[in-house]
């Protein structure tokens, strides 16, 4: 494939925050331009050993713009790239890597090379005229995992968890859709009933942000909640600890409920919880992201019924992956293109759980854009799990709506 033009912009991301976004235009066969679109997505509750990405650090957007990076996207990596043959997608990303030459992406900037790798993953699909999804060559919907109650580094109250979700299982992704928000506008009903209409607000991913004191309650409301949509039977629970963003290195303990804990004694809490509420089906970083060793004994006890997911641990790094493989650390990878910092990484890092028979959960970030890259992205590499937020918030329902045209797409009910 030869491009054409690569052309990036300084844009806003869901919380309001600078982000880049990037046009790679090609041309096709019967010499008509396309244009292919990517845009950066970010964290806040970021693990230490992910790809940087580039602020510009000035007074304008409180530091945090993204200029420096947009212009290396529109000089340096153009430069690179434009009018030069590009086998496929890994050929693109070394090119951007070895112009980088730096460990963690942080010269050019991670979020300008996985913008522009997403565009270009677009650009090789447009030049068959196909969707990325069908690009890659995917063909099972995968199963999402709803964020409907928000904690941590993604809402203002005290739960220290961060992410409270629901798995409902429907005949199809779209059923599966419909019983989802069902479920999560009678919570938003019940938690208003019960703590006042401002429970309702919510947090970074669109789940509710209401004003509990211990993580059990939020478990309590959500469960309630699904008994009253009916689908007790059909749904499955999931958190997502991010147990780095409330663990005190100093100190060596956890803040959990307004207490300090041991790492024994979240495993413990674990093991409770997971005692008492059967239906808990898959826990996310349930520790800090150097404690392999109590990855490895919760999964140990866990496991075959629990699914341990690597997030901040893995961060979507194949050596860091290879380290979780030799110590049983975890069984399912939490997939971030923007963690790794491009999409031929992001795809052989999936590859390599795969073959270990790790499942995989393609993920958002907190931070999110329009960009449904990564719904494509989770249907091509057949992800047994998607990650993309709430029932609510467009830059989360955006990616939900587009597995819902997917859908139409694999099972030949599109027509027009
Ligand atoms: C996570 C993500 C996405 P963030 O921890 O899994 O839900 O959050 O993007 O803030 O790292
Ligand atoms: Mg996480």
């Amino acid at each position: 494939m030869k491009i054409k033009s690569i052309f990036a912009r300084e844009i806003l991301d869901s919380r309001g925050t600078p982000t880049v976004e990037v046009d790679v235009t090609i041309e096709t066969q019967d010499s008509k331009p396309e244009t292919a679109r990517g845009a950066a997505p970010s964290g806040a509750s970021t693990g230490a050993y992910e790809a940087m990405e580039l602020r510009d650090g000035e007074k304008r957007y409180l530091g945090k713009g993204v200029q420096n990076a947009v212009e290396n996207v529109n000089k340096k990596i153009a430069k690179a790239l434009v009018g030069k043959n590009l086998k496929d997608q890994k050929d693109a990303d070394e090119r951007m890597l070895k112009l980088d030459g730096t460990e963690n992406k942080s010269k050019l900037g991670a979020n300008a090379i996985v913008a522009t790798s997403m565009a270009i993953a677009r650009a090789f699909a447009k030049e068959q005229g196909k969707e990325y999804f069908e690009f890659l060559g995917g063909k099972k919907l995968p199963q999402p995992m709803f964020n409907i109650l928000n904690g941590g580094k993604h809402a203002g109250g005290k739960l220290a968890i961060q992410e409270f979700m629901i798995i409902p299982k429907g005949k199809t992704f779209s059923e599966t859709l419909q019983m989802a928000s069902e479920i999560y506008h009678i919570l938003g009903k019940q938690l208003s009933e019960k703590y006042g209409a401002s429970a309702r607000n919510v947090g970074d991913e669109g789940g509710f942000a209401p004003p509990m004191d211990k993580c059990e309650d939020a478990i309590i409301a959500i469960v309630k909640a699904i008994e009253e949509a009916g689908y007790t039977k059909e749904t499955k629970l999931a958190f997502d600890i991010a147990a780095s963003s409330f663990y005190d290195g100093v100190k060596k303990t956890y803040a959990l409920d307004e207490e300090e804990i041991s790492k024994d004694m979240l495993m413990d809490y674990y093991i409770d919880l997971v005692e008492r509420y059967p239906t808990i089906a898959s826990i996310e970083d349930p520790f800090q992201e150097d404690d392999f060793n109590s990855f490895s004994t919760l999964t140990n006890e866990l496991e075959p019924k629990v699914m341990i997911v690597g997030d901040d641990l893995l961060v979507t790094n194949p050596k860091r992956i290879q380290n979780a493989l030799k110590t049983k650390a975890c069984n399912a990878l939490l997939l971030k293109v923007n963690q790794i910092g491009t999409v031929s990484e992001a795809i052989d890092a999936a590859k390599l759980c795969r073959k270990n028979n790790w499942k995989i959960a393609v993920s958002h970030r907190s931070g999110e854009t329009e960009d449904t890259f990564i719904a494509d992205l989770a249907v091509g590499i057949n992800a047994e799990f998607i990650k993309t937020g709430s029932l609510a918030r467009s830059e989360r329902t955006a990616k939900y709506n587009q597995l819902l045209r997917i859908e139409e797409k694999l099972t030949d009910n599109y027509d027009h």
